[in-house]
């Protein structure tokens, strides 16, 4: 029997029944404030994925041992910022109310939003842990509230004071940074204290959403994106962070930010693979 030419993540071929992780795409780069790119993340990881092994050495675990569906890329509206959250958060609760866990691939990082309005819709005490080059905490970017500058002061307006943990922040006006250090639980330039604020997730069982803006990481690592920022993560110390943070009571995450045409070489593609094969491995149940 002849199959059609399907192509999913690598290793991620269980039905959506089976599934305890279910990836979702969100191909959208509408707001992004410097170089766009971000809406060819998902698919580029798709296709470039099959250079990856599905074992992975780090956590003695492979991607064939666990049970996660792809279910592809969304299609977005591109004019429209509310209308494309939309469509992302009816996937993302969708996937929640099936009582699995929703894996979003972006796109830019305005797409969190959407996942994170879900999350909280049903989890009212969900706190997010947030790792990022840049703080996001803009009130408006050129009187956009909807903006992937914007989009954890978004969640903040959701969740409240010290629900948002952000790691590896170097980059952000003085406001932005002003506003974290009153309202988040602010961890500037690396994973600085990221064991003691898994340790207190952890003891009070409460749900986390894991957001991780790939640009994170240092621009030699990690040049195809948006945005690069000097000063970044190492690929091993976000991997040990990844595995830091699976130890919390995960409810959701996502990936964003690869853009993989401002990196010719397909390094950044392949390390954006690497970190959500890793990913996968650390919060499949
Ligand atoms: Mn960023």
């Amino acid at each position: 029997m002849m199959l059609p030419n399907i192509e999913t993540f690598i290793g991620c071929e269980s039905s959506f029944e089976e599934a305890s992780v279910v990836l979702y795409g969100a191909p959208f780069d509408s707001t992004t404030s410097f170089r766009p790119g971000a809406r060819f993340g998902p698919s580029a990881m798709r296709h470039e994925s099959f250079g990856l092994e599905t074992y992975s050495p780090y956590q003695d675990r492979d991607l064939m041992d666990i049970r996660a569906f792809d279910s592809g890329d969304l299609e977005l509206c591109f004019g429209s910022s509310e209308m494309a959250l939309s469509d992302i958060e009816k996937r993302a609760e969708e996937i929640l109310n099936a009582g699995k866990f929703p894996l979003l691939l972006g796109g830019e990082h305005l797409v969190t939003l959407a996942a994170v309005r879900a999350a909280a819709a049903k989890y009212p005490d969900l706190h997010i842990i947030h790792f990022d080059a840049h703080a996001d905490l803009r009130d408006d970017y050129l009187g956009a509230k909807l903006s992937h500058a914007c989009v954890l002061r978004r969640c903040h307006e959701i969740l409240g004071d010290n629900h948002i943990h952000q790691f590896c922040i170097r980059s952000g006006e003085r406001e932005e940074f002003q506003f974290a250090r009153k309202h988040t639980d602010f961890h500037p330039f690396t994973f600085e204290g990221l064991k003691e604020t898994v340790r207190e997730l952890k003891e009070k069982q409460v749900p986390v959403y894991f957001t991780i803006d790939l640009d994170c990481l240092d621009p030699s690592v990690f040049p195809g994106t948006g945005t690069p920022e000097a000063g970044g993560v190492s690929f091993v110390e976000l991997l040990e962070a990844i595995r830091t943070v699976s130890q919390v009571n995960l409810v959701g995450a996502d990936v964003n930010e690869l853009a993989p045409m401002l990196d010719a070489s397909g390094v950044s593609t392949a390390t954006a693979c690497k970190v959500l094969r890793e990913l996968l491995l650390a919060v499949a149940k």
